[in-house]
């Protein structure tokens, strides 16, 4: 050890402590978090920290000089580091205390309301129509969303290959089993009828169910069509059911839902599964009344009848084919779409605008 060495070794030392002396002084004196945070870059920054100097320093000392003097400095920087800590907590909990002080917590201000969810416009019609089905003795069932073509198509009376398929513009799924459905591969049903043979399959008659849910179509989208939308379709089977069940038992859902003095008109209409088909409309609620307010209708489109969903009775060939006999049963059935219900119940004009998740929307219902 050199004596060059020692007195360095003093005069570092000598440092060490007017270094303690001096930040520990101006630490108790910092009367903000300005001045705290003044006080840890002039001390302990990582650039320009005094101690941080220091510590840079004993880089250049002999190693036993080193050990000494680092013992001395490495101490300090964790004292201090702590001293800091422990200052800047005071200062906050001095803070909140004194705006606590001054700003008392008003306890008679009012609470945030929760926000309370709604039913969704689709929702709410399809409940009105399923229970006015219900009360009307039909079950309500569900079934599947990913349905066999033998199921959602063959069984329905339309074959593959045939032009009738053009009715349905579908979505099919990259799956198959040489099991089921001729290899053919699945699809997402195009109305809910498939869940309606699987019924006939299981159950003897008498039937009645209706049949609510998604179905999907392969649209271009736009004002009144929708790739997905919900579906409710209704069967009944029995011996001597005629269309004349069919017409009162629909007459009667019509005015359940859209008012006693409504009138319904039945036209032809073609579906693959049934024989005859029909179409039923009711009488324009908006001008029916008021022959003055006809001209311009939007509602009816100057008709003056509103198509509200199509029906029929079930062809002989789709019973056949669940082993349901037609010399002894006869069957009718129908379908509706829930949207253009809720649309017409509640003069929405488009029918985008069920999905589109736009809450000025859906806080309307
Ligand atoms: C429409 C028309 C309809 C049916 C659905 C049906 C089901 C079976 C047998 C026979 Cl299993 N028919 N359903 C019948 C006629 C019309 O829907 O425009 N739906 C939106």
């Amino acid at each position: 050890m050199t004596t060059e060495g020692t007195s360095a070794n003093e005069a570092l030392r000598a440092r060490v402590a007017a270094l303690r002396r001096d930040a520990t002084k101006e630490l108790a004196s910092a009367g903000g978090t300005d001045q705290l945070e003044g006080w840890r870059v002039k001390y302990l920054g990582r650039r320009q920290g005094t101690l941080t100097a220091l510590m840079k320093e004993l880089g250049t000392l002999a190693p036993a000089e080193r050990r000494a003097l680092g013992a001395e400095a490495n101490p300090l920087r964790l004292e201090l580091e702590a001293a800091f800590d422990a200052r800047k907590q005071a200062m906050e909990t001095r803070a909140q205390a004194g705006a606590a002080a001054t700003k008392p917590l008003d306890v008679t201000l009012p609470g945030r309301a929760p926000t309370l969810g709604k039913l969704h416009p689709t929702t709410l019609v399809l409940r009105e129509i399923t229970s006015a089905f219900a009360s009307l003795g039909f079950q309500v069932m569900e079934g599947p969303e990913v349905e066999w073509d033998s199921y959602n198509f063959e069984a329905l009376n339309i074959p593959q290959d045939h032009p009738a398929r053009d009715m349905w513009d579908t979505i099919w799924i990259d799956y198959t089993d040489p099991d089921k459905s001729g290899g053919r591969p699945m699809l997402l049903r195009t109305h809910t009828s498939p869940m309606q043979i699987r019924i006939m399959e299981r159950t003897r008659p008498p039937i009645r169910a209706i049949v609510p849910g998604r179905v999907y179509r392969y649209e271009a989208m736009d004002a009144t069509h929708e790739s997905s939308f919900f579906q409710v379709e209704g069967l009944a089977v029995d011996e001597q059911l005629t269309f004349a069940h069919l017409k009162g038992c629909l007459f009667e859902f019509a005015k359940r839902l859209f008012g006693p003095q409504r009138q319904v008109r039945f036209r032809c209409d073609y579906f693959p599964f049934v024989e005859p088909g029909v179409d039923l409309s009711i009488d324009c609620f908006a001008c029916a009344q008021d022959a003055a307010k006809r001209p311009g209708c939007r509602v009816c489109k100057q008709t003056g009848w509103i198509e509200i969903m199509g029906a029929g009775m079930v062809h002989p060939q789709v019973l056949r084919r669940v082993n349901i006999d037609p010399e002894r049963y006869a069957g009718f059935a129908f379908g509706l779409g829930v949207e253009r219900i809720a649309m017409l119940k509640y003069g929405i004009e488009d029918i985008r605008l069920f999905y589109a998740n736009d809450l000025r929307f859906l806080r309307q219902f």
